[in-house]
């Protein structure tokens, strides 16, 4: 299709960048990481959102170079905000669970890493639940040498697949995104509120750190707030943003 061969041509054409979006410590009230998102400057089209083309980098492979690309520029980035002294910033990165199929493991991380010159103490590599499902020795080996590089571990959209987080223990994974589905409808919603309280319950026994995604109202925060939920992310703080304008959401933020 038209927009395959675009997207081909996408990366030597110098197309993509990167948006951040903050992650703020509730107890702290510091931005203490930014989850790296990827926008597509497609010519005649203006800025195309990862939800128009992702799927199609998915469904052709393509995903493989993009999610090397995301994973340089990210680590450059990292790089240039500690030079401007934002250096305690940990970088989200999105990993598609086809990357893994298609051959992306942490030996291709970390030559990245290595050539960049990042911290991957600052790395956090977000995986959506369903890859969890999958727990064959390879599979936690593959999860596993990621954590050896120094890089930390998240599930992205939890809640939406269909794993418990007992079953989660035997994954070496740092934190749980709780997906924005079941924020929307905080604190009104009965049921969402018993599931994420539930969620960050377990996820504090189980020691593992918690960021509640699509965090959009001030009462949604006071909810989180007082079940203990430690980190939020969402419209509420800042929608992503470019590189240039982070340090001046980060200090309006904070
Ligand atoms: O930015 P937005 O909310 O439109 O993102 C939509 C979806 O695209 C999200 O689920 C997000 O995880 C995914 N996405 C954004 N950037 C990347 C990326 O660099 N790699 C992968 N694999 N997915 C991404
Ligand atoms: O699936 P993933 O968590 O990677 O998706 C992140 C996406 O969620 C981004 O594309 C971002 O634009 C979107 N997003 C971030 N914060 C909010 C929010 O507060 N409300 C809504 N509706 N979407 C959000
Ligand atoms: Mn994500
Ligand atoms: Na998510």
């Amino acid at each position: 299709t038209e927009m395959e061969q675009a997207l081909r041509l996408a990366l030597e054409r110098n197309e993509f960048e990167l948006y951040y979006q903050p992650v703020c410590n509730l107890e702290t009230h510091k931005v203490v990481s930014v989850e790296a998102l990827i926008r597509w400057h497609r010519p005649g089209n203006g800025l195309t959102g990862p939800g128009e083309f992702i799927p199609l980098a998915e469904e052709t492979g393509l995903i493989q170079p993009i999610g090397l690309w995301v994973l340089q520029r990210g680590c450059e980035q990292l790089m240039q905000w500690q030079e401007q002294g934002l250096d305690n910033l940990c970088m989200a990165v999105n990993v598609s669970s086809n990357q893994r199929q298609l051959g992306f493991d942490a030996r291709m991380a970390e030559k990245i890493i290595k050539r960049t010159g990042a911290d991957p103490e600052k790395l956090v590599f977000e995986i959506t639940e369903s890859m969890f499902l999958d727990s064959s020795d390879a599979a936690v080996t593959w999860l596993k040498e990621f954590k050896a590089l120094g890089a930390k571990l998240a599930i992205d959209d939890f809640g939406t697949g269909y794993s418990s987080l007992s079953y989660l223990k035997q994954f070496p994974v740092d934190k749980l995104k709780i997906d924005r589905a079941f924020v929307r409808d905080l604190p009104d919603n009965k049921e969402d509120a018993s599931l994420v309280s539930a969620i960050i319950a377990m996820s504090q026994s189980l020691d593992l750190e918690l960021i509640a995604e699509g965090v959009e109202t001030l009462e949604q925060l006071h909810y989180l707030n007082q079940l203990n939920c430690t980190n939020i992310q969402g419209f509420l703080l800042s929608k992503p943003v470019t590189a240039e304008r982070l340090p001046e959401v980060i200090r309006q933020i904070e």
